[in-house]
């Protein structure tokens, strides 16, 4: 008999576990509990970053029972796990959302109440988890939330980086960075798992050999080593209980490395080479859509891809006796190409480590991956110098280049007569400078490449990979991106939410088709007058928040028009500012002219390196403090540009939205999922045919929808006709009054020269085209303005856009995944006694 450490059953009265238990009393006791033991505090002297620490830690081990029953169901069953590799997960803050997904919020606000504190104000002490850019890196949380949700066995692999996006400042207008100290206070959600460390390897040479049975193989010969320690933070998925992990990899330096240094009595050598091993994980790169092509960045690839492929290894020989399986038991998916070298080196792994012959490797990895792509845009295509990938790692490059040679021996054989297909088609790029196409090398190590919206797929068949698709029709899929409710609508939007349960029940969160029900309500005054109250609410919530931080009062009851996402020149928030100088024109030339308020929000970071995107923001802020105290406006027209547009942020911002501006220039956009956010939340979009908004639009029915602009059609035959912006800018006088009024320094206290970059950029290049689209925005927006005056009008089409949003669930999106491309299934993970409902 083993004895068990606590002797429960001797216990005469069975008491609630403080680790698990969820009545209110326990709660209570839990936290103070946590307050004393992980914190070293007591009430009074504790700070609120301390009460949500101890918050934090006590959700945290109710999330620990989970955790290990799921870990326990899965080694149990050995099944197929979907590993999802993304160098960005933006997650967001935890607190609320394990709340949420735990179904804890209501009696832990009653706990932290009774306990003297205000739920609200801890869960803004948290720090927002930002190891992301934008929708890249957000796509993966909602993926994983979804994951969990749906019981589908999965572990997200990443990076843990030490500073994430920069924090953005405004500084007389213009962005400043500063550096995001997300870990300072340490981190209550992560575990760290040294004893799971990996080496990783850089650089050096490789060479031949003849292995016990006189094959000849070849072996690398690397110059140096890195470790890579796993830091895993719970994902819970809602109303299960399923927590799935997310594991990201810290590099620190390899002792054994270092030791050699010291012992040679170079003591600067080997701080020096810790240091360097270290920065790999230091810092988000932070550009969105556009990459930098620095040898760090190919490092930090490298190491998280090396790193997780070692993991998934492992945990496969668990159970099986080799490789030649591996598909049997993973599913990969490449987030992007930012992870695609792992085909190299899971081909490395097979043919070097395992012995395992080139076909068979092939074949096992081939079965393995699954390669997402996010962008058309050809700039934000991935490719490495030769030079410095061979440096880097030349075994891999050696890999490459006989997948290449391989793969286009069989493009030979299957069309010999078509020469330049073979350039269009090679994993490397000839010129006077070779690179290395990372694209290229995700789409021939997959069994599976999808888009991220039907038309990006459409585009991606057609334009991007139009070679590929050729050759493998049958690899192509669309997987259109969708978004969490969980936490941007139930998290953002606890009105709304309440509104839906209270007529619907819970079950619209787990199947969010539910909300169509509603339609039969939609005649119903009542209905439609608290379905009015309630953006109401959410706008002076926002209000609220806009008066605190940018001093600039709003008025609630005005169209609040909202653009927040990246600012990129091809998302086209100088669009958007266009239209606001078009109607601050209007009233200077007439102040008495009949203009229904309203409040322009924009929100956004831009590439520290982006000239381009810094000085549109200057421009929003310009026309904003003109704009805002020009008496003639007498209000009715206010710009605001809120700073560090963030998760958190978001869950303030689409909640509160009249109007979503989704602006790209078609053909630009893959998907858009900031979009969708809006969409759930009730905003009605003025949007282009493009990305996602093509769908959202067919989903909320054509009527209820702002459409403007070319289509991607028309953009490429105007592109080919040759496109000439100033023609525009000459017969459209109104066009001119804008540019002209920006040219003139009118925004810029007199200074011509501040904006000229952005002016002639339009002037003479306009490459996201948009004086083409000027017009039609312009008379888009009126429509709008017109709309909004007709309450019922807008409050039905308000409401037909939130319930027909099923489709944008992530949750669809994640079944999609799981029986078209990675064949796998729900494994429900079995509890006894911690149902929070039965409690
Ligand atoms: C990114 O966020 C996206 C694409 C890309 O190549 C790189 C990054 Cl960091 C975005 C797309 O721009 C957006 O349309 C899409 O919705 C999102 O990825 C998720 O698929």
């Amino acid at each position: 008999m083993t004895q068990s450490l606590i002797p429960i059953n001797e216990c005469p009265i069975q008491i609630e576990d403080d680790r698990t238990g969820t009545s209110v009393e326990t709660l209570k006791r839990a936290f103070a509990d946590n307050l004393f033991y992980e914190l070293g505090k007591y009430e009074t002297i504790a700070t609120k970053e301390d009460f949500y620490m101890a918050l934090a830690y006590t959700l945290r081990d109710r999330l620990l029972s989970r955790w290990l029953k799921t870990v326990k169901t899965y080694e149990d069953h050995s099944v197929k796990i979907v590993y999802y590799l993304s160098a960005e997960f933006l997650m967001g803050r935890h607190l609320g959302n394990s709340l949420i997904n735990l179904h804890l919020y209501d009696r832990v606000r009653q706990a932290v109440e009774e306990s003297g504190l205000n739920l609200d104000e801890l869960l803004e002490q948290e720090p927002d988890p930002g190891l992301g850019n934008g929708g890249l890196g957000r796509l993966a949380a909602c993926f994983l939330d979804s994951l969990a949700t749906l019981e589908i066995p999965a572990v997200g692999y990443g990076i843990r980086y030490e500073f994430g996006i920069f924090h953005q400042t405004m500084q007389d207008g213009w962005q400043a960075e500063i550096p995001d100290k997300w870990l300072r206070f340490g981190n209550p959600w992560e575990i760290p798992r040294p004893e799971e460390s990996v080496e990783v390897k850089f650089g050096g040479h490789t060479e031949i050999y003849h292995d016990e049975k006189g094959r000849e193989r070849i072996r690398w010969i690397p110059a140096k080593t890195v470790i890579g320690i796993p830091y895993d933070t719970p994902v819970p998925g809602y109303d299960t209980n399923t927590v799935n992990p997310l594991r990201l990899w810290k590099a620190e330096a390899s002792d054994a490395f270092n030791f050699e240094a010291f012992n040679a009595g170079n003591y600067d050598g080997a701080v020096a080479d810790k240091m360097r091993s270290e920065t790999i994980s230091k810092v988000l790169y932070p550009n969105d859509n556009t990459p930098q092509g620095k040898q760090l960045r190919l490092e930090q690839q490298y190491f998280f891809v090396a790193c997780s492929l070692r993991d998934i290894v492992k945990r496969h020989l668990r159970h099986n006796s080799s490789l030649y399986n591996l598909n049997e038991t993973a599913a990969i998916q490449l987030n992007d190409t930012h992870p695609a070298i792992a085909i190299a080196e899971l081909m490395r792994v097979l043919l070097d480590e395992h012995g395992i012959d080139w076909d068979s490797a092939w074949r096992v990895t081939q079965k393995t991956f699954a390669y997402t792509n996010h962008t058309l845009l050809p700039e934000a295509l991935e490719k490495w110098s030769v030079g410095l990938f061979g440096y880097l790692l030349p075994r891999h490059l050696e890999v490459i280049y006989e997948i290449n040679r391989r793969f286009l021996e069989d493009v030979h054989r299957w069309y010999p007569d078509d020469d330049s297909l073979l350039g269009r088609l090679s994993l490397i790029e000839e010129g006077p400078e070779k690179f290395v196409r990372m694209a290229h090398l995700a789409c021939v190590g997959s069994h599976a490449i999808n888009g991220v919206a039907a038309l990006h797929t459409d585009l991606l068949k057609k334009d991007t990979l139009r070679d590929f698709y050729k050759l493998w029709p049958e690899k192509f899929f669309n997987k259109t991106n969708g978004v969490t409710p969980r936490r941007w609508i139930l998290l953002s939007n606890p009105t709304l939410s309440q509104f839906y349960s209270s007529k619907l029940g819970e079950g619209w969160l787990k199947d969010l088709d539910q909300l169509r029900q509603l339609e039969s309500q939609i005649d119903d005054p009542e209905f439609c007058e608290q379905w009015r109250q309630i953006k109401l609410y959410n706008k002076q919530l926002l209000a609220d928040y806009i008066w605190k931080f940018n001093g600039v009062e709003v008025d609630p009851h005005s169209i609040f028009d909202i653009q927040v996402k990246r600012i990129h020149e091809y998302k086209r928030q100088h669009l958007d500012v266009l239209h606001i100088i078009t109607l601050y024109n209007r009233i200077k030339q007439n102040p008495n002219i009949n203009i229904y308020p309203r409040t322009f929000i924009f929100g956004g970071k831009a590439a520290p390196g982006y000239f381009m995107a810094k000085l549109i923001i200057k421009l929003i802020n310009a026309v904003g403090e003109v704009v805002n105290k020009d008496p003639d406006v007498r209000g009715r027209l206010k710009v605001v540009f809120l700073a560090n547009f963030n998760a958190s942020l978001g869950q303030r911002i689409y909640p509160a939205a009249d109007l979503s501006e989704q602006i790209s220039t078609a053909g630009k956009e893959a998907s858009g999922t900031g979009n969708m956010k809006f969409a759930m939340n009730g905003s009605l979009t003025i949007g282009t045919l493009d990305g996602a908004n093509i769908e959202i639009r067919e989903e909320a029915g054509f009527e209820n929808f702002f459409l403007f602009g070319l289509t991607a059609e028309e953009v490429y035959a105007l592109k080919s006709k040759g496109y000439k912006p100033l023609d525009y800018y000459h017969r459209n006088p109104e066009l001119k009054g804008v540019i002209d009024r920006i040219s003139s320094g009118y925004f810029s206290h007199g200074n011509e020269e501040l904006f000229k970059p952005l002016v002639d950029s339009l002037m003479y290049h306009d490459e996201y085209m948009l004086f083409a689209d000027y017009q039609a925005y312009i008379d888009c927006q009126r429509q709008v303005s017109m709309a909004f005056q007709d309450t019922q009008k807008w409050t039905r089409m308000s409401i037909l856009n939130a319930i027909r949003m099923g489709k944008f669930s992530s949750d669809r999106t994640i079944r999609e995944y799981c029986n078209e491309i990675w064949n796998v299934k729900s494994i429900p993970v079995e509890m006894e006694g911690y149902n929070p409902e039965a409690a």
